[in-house]
């Protein structure tokens, strides 16, 4: 049975810029801009990158999350069903212009397709545009100053089915007002097995989840916080105007001996058993396991490496400690929010200043 062509037209874009954490704040701001528009939202794929591969890889959306539960929010369609269904009549390829804010790469035009992983990601998708349409002025937030009619008033669905845009129509980090919108999305039944597999390999008892951002980029990135207060994810802590503070290298990059100290303070409160560890590079395996060894808790991490089935356990701890600057640590502080999960991080609340 064919998909009913949806009148109020659609919204579609390349979650271009970052990795998964960046996406998928991206991808909550997309889904509250489509539904303020009243246009179904496009599902993208998830965009990734491997080394030593100069494109970018498209994994389709509900590798890792299920379609369904986002419907009871807002319509929605998967990118490839739109295109097989719709490419060649709601949006046929003489018809397709990019969104941009401004023109791209000192030229005239979006450019939508230059550099990766914009070209390699319209290529999945055999798109081509013909032109760029700039919508200087108008924002992304439509939670305020009536700027869902302000878009509607200038692109109409009946002149502009399909408002292709050439980034994310929507802020990094998340808007505080799109925040909630993380209880629709739920984790693909691939992704959950896993988790869970892994859960119930776990000692018998209760498990602190604990997410260590600490490689290379990231020790480069800290080195920022002082000339960027709220760097990255930091306003889920320090709040959007900084009201709790400003970023401290500690709230980025926490020593050893915070995460020990906080730790033990949880394990404490929890009487949790053991200790899921999922980290970009360092699990700090033997470091944590000599350290707790007295307190009977053992330490463990996931393998293979797999981010996704790593947010996924960590979504489900008795608690969860997270990093305030990474956006891929704030992932797993929106799902437990959502199911009502409690959660803290590391080095916050802030010390007073010496
Ligand atoms: O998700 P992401 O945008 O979060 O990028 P941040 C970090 C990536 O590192 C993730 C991997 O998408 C994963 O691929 N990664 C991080 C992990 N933590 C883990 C983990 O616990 N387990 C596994 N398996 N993988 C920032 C970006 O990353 O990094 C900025 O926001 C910038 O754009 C900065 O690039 C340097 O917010 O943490």
């Amino acid at each position: 049975e064919g998909l009913e062509r949806d009148q109020n037209g659609y919204v579609m874009y390349c979650p271009c810029m970052g990795r998964f954490g960046n996406q998928a704040d991206h991808f909550l701001g997309a889904l509250g801009f489509a539904k303020g528009l009243n246009r179904t939202l496009v599902l993208p794929p998830w965009v990734e990158y491997k080394p030593g591969n100069p494109r970018s890889i498209q994994v389709p959306f509900d590798t890792y999350f299920k379609v369904e539960p986002l419907t009871k929010f807002h319509r929605v369609v998967l990118m490839h069903q739109f295109m097989e269904e719709f490419g060649s009549t709601v949006w046929p390829p003489e018809e397709r212009i990019a969104f941009c804010y401004v023109p791209r790469h000192n030229s005239e035009g979006c450019n939508a397709k230059e550099g990766n992983p914009f070209g390699p990601f319209w290529d999945t998708f055999g798109v081509d545009f013909v032109g760029s349409e700039f919508y200087r002025g108008l924002t992304y937030d439509v939670h305020h100053q009536s700027m869902a009619d302000k878009w509607n008033d200038l692109y109409p669905a009946s002149k502009w089915p399909v408002l292709a845009f050439t980034g994310a129509p929507a802020s990094f980090p998340v808007q505080e007002n799109n925040r909630g919108l993380h209880k629709y999305l739920e984790w693909s039944d691939a992704v959950l097995n896993k988790a869970k597999k892994f859960i119930n390999s776990l000692p018998y008892g209760h498990f602190i989840g604990v997410h260590l951002r600490n490689g290379v980029d990231w020790v480069r990135a800290c080195e920022h916080v002082h000339h960027s207060p709220n760097l990255f994810a930091a306003p889920q802590c320090l709040g959007y105007r900084n009201e709790h503070g400003k970023a401290t290298t500690e709230l980025c990059l926490p020593s050893f001996s915070t995460i020990v100290k906080k730790l033990k303070r949880v394990i404490k409160a929890t009487g949790a058993a053991s200790v899921f560890v999922a980290s970009d590079s360092d699990h700090l395996i033997p470091e944590l396991t000599k350290e707790l060894r007295k307190m009977k808790v053992s330490v463990h991490k996931h393998e293979p490496a797999d981010p996704h089935v790593d947010l996924a356990i960590l979504g489900r701890s008795k608690h969860y400690i997270g990093n305030c600057v990474s956006s891929f640590s704030a992932f797993a502080k929106r799902e437990r929010d959502a199911a009502g999960f409690p959660s803290s991080f590391w080095a916050f609340p802030l010390e007073k200043e010496k």
